[in-house]
Parts: structure tokens; C-alpha cells; sequence
């Protein structure tokens, strides 16, 4: 069986234009759907940072560093929680909206997640 291949007038323009799009588009807009993860220490009795700005989707991994058990808490309407981290305990959660934490065991402890929009 002969088989021939021939591109059409619009087959070669719809080649060209699916050239110059994949061209047009760089690195970074390749890789923007790629997740970040993001470390908050739990130290001397302070998250640290205490306020991080995240994009949806990022993860951030709370890390206890202190010598005392701390949890990480929603403040607003206690929707999530760690629940007790004991000292070197990590404890991961991925955000996808703006949050304000506490550590329910010391209520005085406070950190802020905000989701760039
Ligand atoms: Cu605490």
C-alpha cells in the first residue's frame, strides 16, 4: 500500500502557529503549577516565621524544635489541628486559603498563613 504524506495550506499554518506558541511560553510559566513546601519552626515558644505568604496548594511542614509539646490550631473556628506535637515532632498541612493559628496549649503563640491571590 503507497502512502503518501502531505501537509494542506492550514496544516502548515496551524503547525507554525503551534510553533510560535510553544515558543512563546517560558520557564516559568511552565512550572507554575508546581507546589512548594514551606518549613515553620516552632521555637523558644514562637512559630517562626510567624506570618508566611504561601500560593494554594504549597504545603507547609511544622516543625517542633522546642522542649515543650505545642499544637498548631485554626483560631477562628478551631476547623483543624495538629493535635499535641511532642518536641522534634513535624506535622504537615497543605493550604489553600487564608489561615490565623494558634497553639491551643499556649494560647498566646500565634502565626498567620496568607494564600497569595
Ligand atoms: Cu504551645
Amino acid at each position: 500500500m503507497k502512502y503518501s504524506f502531505t501537509l494542506s495550506k492550514k496544516g502548515l499554518y496551524l503547525l507554525f502557529i503551534n510553533i510560535v506558541l510553544l515558543s512563546c511560553s517560558t520557564p516559568e510559566e511552565r512550572i507554575v503549577n508546581v507546589t512548594k513546601t514551606y518549613t515553620v519552626q516552632i521555637k523558644q515558644m514562637q512559630f517562626q516565621p510567624a506570618e508566611l505568604t504561601v500560593s494554594s496548594g504549597d504545603t507547609v511542614v511544622f516543625v517542633n524544635n522546642d522542649m515543650f509539646v505545642h499544637d498548631v490550631t485554626d483560631e477562628v473556628n478551631k476547623a483543624w489541628s495538629s493535635l499535641p506535637m511532642a518536641p522534634a515532632a513535624k506535622w504537615k498541612m497543605v493550604i489553600t486559603e487564608d489561615a490565623n493559628y494558634y497553639c491551643s496549649i499556649h494560647v498566646v503563640m500565634k502565626g498567620k498563613l496568607l494564600v497569595r491571590k
